[in-house]
């Protein structure tokens, strides 16, 4: 028996991102258009069994709309859907999780393991929600030569670490459960499909970043699995990418170089879609004590192309003497030699250069024995 599912967790509805800014409304408006895209997916991708590994809502304290726009979309769907309440939306008396949902939704609720039996597609999914109680870990062992297929959604820390408050679930648990596949989430960050033993395991991490801490395209997996066999497919649902890119400025000029040359990067690195992305831009390099360097004046004009753009000035500013002295005719020297590099690997070493010839003009290179 082969069935088709998908996998998504933590996309945190109700949530404010970036709340101290304006995009704050707008991504939280994005987040919601990601969830609806997923479900339109999952709809015609014709999946058999859809899971969400937790925090699919922000808060239990959530707006009752946002509520019944999500009973809504998934009544929508012929797709059995399995939640395990996660440590944002854990199954309290007050939760959204204890009203009356769909015929085709299956919640978890308690804290100890669970199953739900689906006999026409020869699966077992089992799984925990997170309680007022402690989560009491999502230790399970399945028998080795079941014909059935067995799934575990959770909600956790995997490999644990010392974060014991959420849920930690080691390899040797996986490895030892005779499960097909763990849907995990609570960490943001996507892994790839993971194997240990005979069980496959993965975090889709969250469906839109939410700051600068989740960086890159996000979504969620897709796929058809069996008791032997995995074969899931991210499908990216993003609207943007929150990315951060250091820039040297060592051999610009100027303030309106510094733009030209920063849009000149997004642009190559992020291609026809690089006006969609909220970007932080980290100056690096060392410039002349004497340079003006206007923060506001770039970041008013990337904002002018791009959808977001947050500045910040970490370069490192040295006095250079007077024209004619030698360290100045060696910062005008291997500023030359930088903009002629062909390549960025020599581009780097000759930046690193010219940082330690101004520093050992003011002593403060050392040379290391070892
Ligand atoms: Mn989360």
């Amino acid at each position: 028996m082969e069935i088709k599912i998908a996998h998504c967790a933590d996309i945190h509805l109700g949530i404010r991102p970036d709340k101290e800014n304006y995009l704050s409304r707008m991504r939280a408006e994005e987040i919601k258009s990601s969830f609806l895209k997923m479900i339109d997916i999952v709809r015609d991708g014709k999946v058999d069994l859809f899971l969400i590994a937790g925090d699919l809502f922000d808060d239990v304290d959530i707006n009752s709309r946002e509520v019944s726009d999500v009973k809504e979309a998934f009544a929508g769907l012929k797709t059995r859907i399995i939640i395990s309440p996660g440590n944002h939306d854990p199954f309290t008396v007050n939760s959204p999780y204890c009203s009356v949902w769909p015929d085709n939704v299956f919640i978890f609720k308690n804290n100890i393991i669970d199953c739900f039996e689906i006999k026409e597609l020869e699966t077992r999914v089992w799984g925990s929600a997170f309680t007022p109680l402690n989560n009491s870990g999502a230790r399970i062992k399945v028998k080795n030569d079941d014909k059935f297929i067995n799934i575990l959604v959770t909600h956790g820390t995997c490999p644990s670490g010392n974060d014991d408050l959420y849920n930690p679930i080691s390899l040797s648990d996986i490895k030892d459960s005779n499960i097909n596949y763990v849907a995990l989430g609570h960490i943001h960050k996507r892994t790839p499909v993971l194997r240990t033993g005979k069980t496959f395991y993965a975090y889709p991490g969250c469906l839109e970043g939410m700051g600068f801490k989740e960086l890159g395209e996000k979504g969620f997996y897709i796929g058809n699995i069996s008791n032997v066999t995995c074969k899931m497919n991210f499908i990216k649902v993003s609207k943007r990418s929150y990315l951060d890119l250091c820039i040297d400025i060592t051999t610009l000029n100027s303030s309106v170089d510094i733009c030209n040359h920063v849009f000149a990067k997004i642009q190559k690195k992020y291609g026809e879609n690089y006006k969609d992305n909220i970007y932080k831009i980290i100056l690096t390099g060392m410039i002349p004590d004497s340079f003006s360097l206007d923060i506001q004046y770039i970041k008013n004009k990337l904002q002018e192309k791009v959808f977001f753009a947050r500045i910040e000035n970490k370069t490192e500013t040295y006095n250079p003497d007077n024209s004619n002295s030698l360290k100045s005719i060696f910062i005008e020297k291997a500023k030359n030699y930088i903009r002629n590099c062909e390549d960025d690997e020599s581009r780097r070493t000759a930046q690193m250069a010219l940082r330690l010839g101004i520093m050992s003009f003011s002593g403060e290179v050392y040379h290391d024995e070892n």
